[in-house]
């Protein structure tokens, strides 16, 4: 009998979550399917894989990076931590609470080099399309090796697509836009805070990266940030020298006019305003379409795919757990493909859990809520599977406090430490203010 094959797209913290799950079966003795994993860059880590590039890479293929060069975790390091890794073990210590990116990038890739599965990723192999044949119940993946320019298919027996959603940028263009003299970009391009010292810049959106871009852009010297909101401010108590406005209704060559009638001389436009899930190697009938939502539509469990259940989806969710979250998902998508976690046979069954989540979520009232209804649903998948189970009411409460921190202060949240569930040590209060800390690089951090 040929053994079974699993295709994996996408090496960020999902895919190698999918490719750790499958080595620790081994590593307990089961045999398990043959893993191939899909990476269009060159090496892994997803967005934590840092580029200064923006726009179309060396090969012509859209850069997957939107992460920037000073960028720390936006949550807590205690609310993502791997259970079967934590970063005590990797680092030797346990470390302050908000790391920088290139520490990030360190801790992920400690993980999986531990565990030995680089060779079974194929890097510079974008997948460029995936189709299902009801005859043989398989799937062929069709993937382009940039390095040696060829394309080429292959037939595997499950797809899961670990290719994440913050990377397709969502674009909305303003009346005027065409004549702005000054620079319009989108977070998805936003690389370096420099840029913009002594500047005044308008941003829109209120969410994350308006938050931390404007954030990164008051640090490092912007003379004043404007943020335009389209349904609500983000309410913090902001520095003096930064405003939230109603939505921006149209710009000329200098400046923004908002929908309340003030306006603002502006050097540079940064559109915050999300990303789109976007799955162009996926024909109609695989192809997943939600929104950046908890529940997400379609995925029961919030991993299979309905209308198909022998393709699976990881980190599609909007997150405030991540690399526990997609561990917790990459299990248990390991466990249905090998057979240890049935799968309804009836479609419809599948459809109501999906009905009943999306439900779940929407009786939410609050983020407070909204992290708990998260929590939960890690806490269901971990217990289905060998998942090192952790105290997941312990990450909410450090996600909680964070909160608190964030009203107190926004520019000083990240000067506070929280207790790892993982290990049960404390972590040490960084050495430096973050808004004093410009040097973010790994070892500067490490030097408590
Ligand atoms: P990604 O990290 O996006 O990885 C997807 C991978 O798939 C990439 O390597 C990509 O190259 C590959 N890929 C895509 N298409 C193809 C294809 N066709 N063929 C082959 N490979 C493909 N999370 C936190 O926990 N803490 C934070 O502080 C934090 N900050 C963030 C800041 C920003 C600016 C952004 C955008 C996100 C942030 N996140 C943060 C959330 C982030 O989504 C997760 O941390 C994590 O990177 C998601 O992992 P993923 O593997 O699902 O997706
Ligand atoms: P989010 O969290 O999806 O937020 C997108 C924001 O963009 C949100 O505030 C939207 O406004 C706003 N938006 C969307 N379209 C528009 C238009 N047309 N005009 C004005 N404003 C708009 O994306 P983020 O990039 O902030 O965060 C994504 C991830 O990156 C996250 O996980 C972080 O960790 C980093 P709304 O609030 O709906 O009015």
């Amino acid at each position: 009998m040929t053994k079974m094959r699993v295709a994996v797209i996408g090496a960020g913290p999902s895919g190698l979550a999918a490719l750790r799950a499958f080595q620790s079966a081994r590593a307990k003795g089961a045999e398990i399917p043959e893993v191939v994993c899909f990476e269009k860059q060159g090496d892994w880590g997803g967005l934590w894989n840092y580029t200064w590039r923006t726009g179309l890479d060396e090969y012509g293929e859209p850069v997957h990076c939107s992460m920037y060069r000073y960028l720390w975790t936006n949550g807590p390091k205690e609310g993502l931590e791997f259970a079967d890794y934590s970063f005590e073990e990797h680092f030797g210590k346990q470390i302050a609470s908000y790391p920088p990116r290139a520490v990030m990038f360190d801790y992920i890739e400690g993980r999986v080099k531990k565990a030995g599965v680089r060779d079974w990723i194929r890097f510079r192999h974008p997948v460029r399309f995936t189709r299902y044949d009801e005859a043989t119940g398989k799937f062929t993946v069709t993937a382009h090796d940039l390095v040696k320019d060829s394309i080429y298919d292959e037939v595997f027996d499950h797809v899961i697509v670990a290719s994440g959603h913050f990377s397709t940028p969502n674009v909305p263009e303003y009346p005027g836009f065409g004549i702005f003299g000054g620079r319009v970009l989108h977070a998805h391009d936003f690389r370096d805070a420099m840029e913009f010292k002594g500047k005044d810049l308008l941003i829109l959106g209120s969410s994350y990266s308006a938050e931390d871009i404007g954030s990164q852009c008051w640090k490092y010297g912007a003379k004043s940030i404007t943020v335009a909101y389209r349904n609500a401010p983000m309410g913090f108590d902001w520095p003096e020298n930064w405003k939230e406005v109603p939505a921006l209704d149209h710009v000329d060559e200098t400046t923004a006019y908002f929908k309340d009638g003030t306006s603002k001389k502006v050097d540079a436009i940064i559109l915050c305003t999300g990303y789109k899930h976007h799955f162009p190697f996926l024909p109609d009938d695989l192809r997943l379409k939600t929104a950046n939502r908890l529940a997400t539509h379609d995925l029961y469990k919030g991993v299979v795919y309905v209308h198909n259940p022998k393709l699976f989806y990881l980190g599609m969710q909007d997150q405030w757990f991540t690399f526990n979250m997609f561990d917790a998902q990459a299990w248990w998508v390991r466990d249905a493909i090998m057979g240890r976690i049935a799968l309804p046979t009836d479609k419809q069954v599948m459809l109501k859990d999906v009905a009943d989540r999306e439900a779940g979520e929407d009786a939410g009232q609050d983020a407070h809520d909204a992290i708990h209804y998260q929590a939960d649903y890690v806490k269901e998948l971990v217990a289905e599977t060998d998942y090192p189970s952790f105290n997941v009411d312990g990450a909410c409460e450090a996600f909680f406090e964070w909160k608190e921190h964030k009203k107190k202060d926004i520019m000083g949240f990240r000067n506070h430490a929280y207790r790892s569930v993982m290990t049960g040590t404390m972590a040490p209060v960084h050495h430096t203010p973050w808004k004093d800390a410009l040097e973010d690089s790994m070892e500067a951090y490490l030097r408590n």
